[in-house]
């Protein structure tokens, strides 16, 4: 009787920071750590999602946030998750939250060297329904002598030293990229409470008919944007086939198929959000960040390299256009026409 195949090399996340480590000379294992305290909050939110609908967490928790969203218990309770690992990490000197109107400095964690942003729970209108909702994170360094500051964080994506998502899918998915670095993929597996690398080096399709945005604004779009969406509505790909249209609602899970499959995903600003929706810090730019080093491109609503975007406040917005680097190249075209 032949034996079951059971994969023994597996690379589990904890491994595969130790690696990178090992590559950097002068690492100090600080970066290793915060990831690990990060890793921890995503299993635990992706824990509590699971469970939600069992033990009464759907639906409000009777607040609202900074921007006056409507917080969900969710929100609620992964945001104080992250705080947590944060702070305990020892490793964050201060966060941006969503969920928070200021910036939190860990004033007890004295040699941390990091800054995170993150949005605990991305898509959380979709909670309830059980669609795939995420968490968005970056990680900045604070610069030299710093002890700290908002200005820490106040930095255009170009300086992250690393960003990526978690999706809480049908499995939990993350996706984490380094400064200068290659994109990878993990799969949390439940049993071993290990997320494992299942997409190495993670590469955008050079170009795919497949747009994502949310036609029901088009009323409030501007005329290149209008004439951009109605171009790809008139067009057949070489197989003869129009665009598909997909709009999840949820920026994690959007990315992520975009991220697997190519094609464009938009959040334009528009004439009744003339800033755009999605918040630079912890929506726009990590989501730059994977999607520049999978070798796609994205921009903001300026047709400006979304990743050069230097925010002035913590929770500021932008419009973005990311995906393949074709489908983003006929983006600029049409701005270019209009412009
Ligand atoms: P949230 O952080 O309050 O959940 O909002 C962000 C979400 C994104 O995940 C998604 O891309 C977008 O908002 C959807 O917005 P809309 O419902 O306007 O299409
Ligand atoms: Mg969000």
């Amino acid at each position: 009787e032949e034996m079951e195949k059971v994969n023994t090399h597996i690379v589990t996340l904890t491994r595969f920071l130790t690696e990178e480590q090992v590559k950097h000379k002068e690492a100090t294992g600080d970066f290793t750590l915060l990831c690990h305290a990060l890793q921890f909050s995503f299993k635990s939110i992706a824990y509590y999602i699971r469970r939600a609908t069992l033990v009464n967490l759907t639906g409000l928790a009777g607040s609202s946030n900074t921007t006056g969203d409507e917080q969900k218990k969710l929100d609620v309770i992964s945001n104080d998750l992250f705080i947590e690992a944060m702070r305990s990490s020892g490793k964050c000197a201060l966060l941006v939250s969503e969920e928070e109107e200021d910036v939190i400095f860990f004033k007890d964690s004295k040699n941390a060297r990091y800054a995170v942003a993150c949005d605990p729970i991305d898509g959380s209108s979709n909670l309830d329904a059980g669609v795939s909702v995420g968490t968005i994170f970056g990680i900045h360094k604070l610069a030299e002598g710093s002890m700290g500051t908002k200005e820490d964080i106040l930095k255009p994506g170009t300086e992250l030293l690393a960003a990526g998502f978690t999706m809480y899918g049908a499995s939990a998915q993350l996706v984490i990229t380094m400064k200068g670095g290659s994109v990878n993929g993990f799969t949390l597996d439940q049993a071993l409470g290990e997320f494992i690398l299942t997409h190495p080096d993670m590469r955008l399709p050079k170009k795919r008919a497949i747009y994502s945005v949310n036609e029901g604004n088009s009323l409030y779009w501007e005329d290149n944007v209008k004439n951009y969406f109605n171009s790809l509505k008139e067009a057949t790909t070489e197989n003869g086939k129009p665009y598909s249209a997909r709009y999840i609602g949820s920026m994690v899970a959007d990315a992520y198929r975009t991220l697997l499959y190519g094609g464009i995903f938009a959040y334009p600003a528009d004439k009744k959000s003339p800033k755009g929706k999605l918040r630079i810090l912890y929506e726009c730019a990590p989501m730059a960040m994977v999607f520049e080093n999978a070798g796609g491109q994205a921009l903001d609503s300026h047709m400006k390299r979304m990743l050069e975007v230097v925010p002035e406040h913590i929770h500021d917005r932008s419009g973005i256009f990311m995906g393949s680097y074709d489908e983003i190249e006929k983006v600029k075209a049409f701005h270019k026409l209009s412009a």
